[in-house]
């Protein structure tokens, strides 16, 4: 069995983006030898409240239990308890190049409009590195905006390799057949994100059931009549794309199934689907943040396991390097 690496950031309110994207799968292929982690350190790369940070961190922790994540088949830590990821970013960071970096698209897309920028956020893939390279994790299961920072990753540990012999694995991401980059509603050509400008393209996990079907219902579609997938029926093809991640049906069998009907139909149709399959886990949810220094515990138990392997693969790390601590 693959070992398997996951990360999330505590950067705001989770979304269905990350559900379908991401955690699902952690939660169906969950295994030993799978480390799924919150990310803190990612969410300190840009402006943020500490005490909110430190709330966003457990209620995060209750989000990834309530979807099925069992800390007793798994690893499920926070990276800041684990302090071998900073000290392998900064190894990696002498690795890396300023050119391979200034070509990561997010951080492209991130760093736009803003007066200042954080050098966190301009190395922040390489902290990415860190956390997937100390666990020898082979696969890294991802949304599509992710592509890009697991090749990276894939360099810097090939390029280690090469200079200094055999001590990383490679990993390499792997996606779902639906679900991979679900768009925001409203502005559906940019990814639906915890940092979207307007709260009614993005479906949060917390939202009411009442609130996530009004926005699936306000979603932007197009003149036309057809329910079908097409680089011009991108409102269409993302609502098309959720239903499929929500039921496990394909999308062909999903047009073939809803020819003939009116968008809003349509529209109700994934709103009762969506909120079929969060229900559950929206209730899990509820049930989980009730007791919160049970959450801790169980972090502060991942973060001890996490840690075995962390600290073995920083021994070889130094050692590699010619450090003599
Ligand atoms: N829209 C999306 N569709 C599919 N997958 C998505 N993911 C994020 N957005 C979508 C996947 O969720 C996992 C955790 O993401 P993250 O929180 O670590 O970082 P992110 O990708 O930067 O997510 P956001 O929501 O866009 O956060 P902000 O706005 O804070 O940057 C990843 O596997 C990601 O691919």
């Amino acid at each position: 069995m693959a070992r398997v690496f996951s990360g999330v950031q505590p950067s705001g309110s989770p979304h269905i983006g990350n559900y379908f994207g991401a955690w699902t799968r952690w939660a169906t292929e969950q295994e030993a030898g799978h480390f799924y982690c919150i990310v803190d350190l990612h969410a300190i790369t840009a402006p943020h409240d500490p005490a909110e940070l430190r709330e966003r961190t457990i209620d995060l922790a209750c989000w990834l239990l309530a979807v099925g994540l069992d800390p007793e088949r798994c690893t499920l830590f926070v990276q800041s308890h684990v302090r071998e990821h900073t000290e392998c970013a900064w190894v990696l960071d002498c690795v890396a190049t300023m050119g391979e970096l200034k070509r990561m698209t997010q951080f492209k897309e991130k760093s736009q409009g803003r007066d200042s920028v954080s050098v966190g956020m301009f190395n922040y893939p390489v902290l990415q590195a860190a956390d997937i390279l100390l666990y020898h994790a082979e696969e890294v299961p991802v949304g599509a905006d992710q592509r890009q920072h697991i090749e990276l990753s894939r360099d810097i540990a090939g390029r280690f390799n090469q200079r200094f012999g055999q001590t990383f694995t490679l990993p390499k991401a792997t996606f779902p057949t639906s679900g991979a980059r679900i768009m925001d509603l409203q502005h559906v050509e940019n990814k639906m994100s915890k940092s979207a400008q307007s709260p009614q393209g993005t479906i949060d996990l917390a939202d009411t059931e009442a609130a996530t079907r009004k926005k699936i219902m306000r979603a932007v579609t197009d003149s036309g009549t057809e329910i079908r997938a097409a680089p011009d029926k991108q409102g269409v093809t993302n609502l098309l794309d959720l239903l499929s991640a929500a039921t496990g049906s394909g999308v062909p069998a999903l047009e073939a199934e809803l020819e003939g009907q009116r968008y809003g139909d349509f529209k109700k149709t994934v709103a009762d689907a969506v909120n079929e399959r969060l229900r559950p886990v929206r209730e899990r949810h509820a049930e989980l943040r009730e007791d919160p220094a049970a959450v801790q515990a169980m972090l502060a138990r991942g973060a001890e396991r996490a840690r075995e392997t962390a600290s073995a693969t920083m021994v070889d790390v130094r050692a590699k390097v010619g450090l003599t601590g």
